[in-house]
């Protein structure tokens, strides 16, 4: 399978994973401003919406979206999701948490990363509703413990790793909400982050 990538966004995730699974893929970089991939191919003919991530199989078939990708991965390498085999509805708790980071989380990012000019009003706004979710974040973390499905790390951990990850580039300092600084540090830290960020370019 192959993973098409744009260094440090949201397919970082994925990529976290399949390395965390150890299973052999190949990677594929975007260029999503120009809508090429890094052999020159256009990346419309993978996803025709233009972004990242999008997993391509062996048989051709293309699957897009993070929610999807994430959970095809934890339900595929079920390491990845050691909680789901003990209680059914933990199985839902995952998709919970998935859509919670994609559509809120995510989001509230999003404007720091859109190229837009927004006025002072605008931008007291927008960081006020970054840190609204990053407070329920943070109390999403407190119900798990260590990791959000509890002790231990599953495809929902690496997704909110990144997203947390951008307050740095962004120049929000995450020290008040203590736990979830210490959760980024504590993903950060794992051997399969790292090989990710030196494969992707971000680290020596
Ligand atoms: N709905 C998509 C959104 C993915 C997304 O926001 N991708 C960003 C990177 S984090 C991207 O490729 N942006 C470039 C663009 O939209 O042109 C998902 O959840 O997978």
């Amino acid at each position: 399978m192959k993973l098409f990538y744009k260094p440090g966004a949201c397919s970082m995730a994925a990529h976290i994973l399949l390395n965390e699974t150890g299973t052999a893929y190949q990677l594929e970089k975007v260029d999503t401003d120009n809508g090429t991939t890094e052999t020159g191919a256009a990346f419309a003919a993978t996803n025709p919406r233009g972004y990242v991530p999008a997993l391509k199989f062996d048989d051709g078939q293309i699957l897009t979206e993070n929610v999807a990708i994430l959970h095809w991965i934890g339900e595929t390498f079920p390491t990845l999701a050691p909680e789901l085999a003990d209680e059914p509805l933990q199985r839902f708790r995952q998709l919970e948490l998935l859509s919670f980071l994609s559509s809120e989380l995510h989001k509230a990012f999003s404007p720091y990363f859109s190229g837009k000019t927004f006025s002072e009003t605008e931008q007291t706004a927008n960081l006020d509703r970054l840190k609204a979710k990053i407070t329920q974040f943070d109390r999403l973390l407190a119900q798990g413990g260590s990791f959000l499905l509890g002790a231990r790390f599953s495809v929902v951990d690496a997704y909110a790793f990144v997203i947390l990850n951008w307050a740095n580039f962004i120049g929000v300092s995450l020290a008040d909400w203590p736990d979830t600084a210490a959760f980024v540090a504590r993903i950060n830290a794992r051997p399969s982050t790292q090989k990710t960020l030196k494969e992707e370019g971000l680290a020596a």
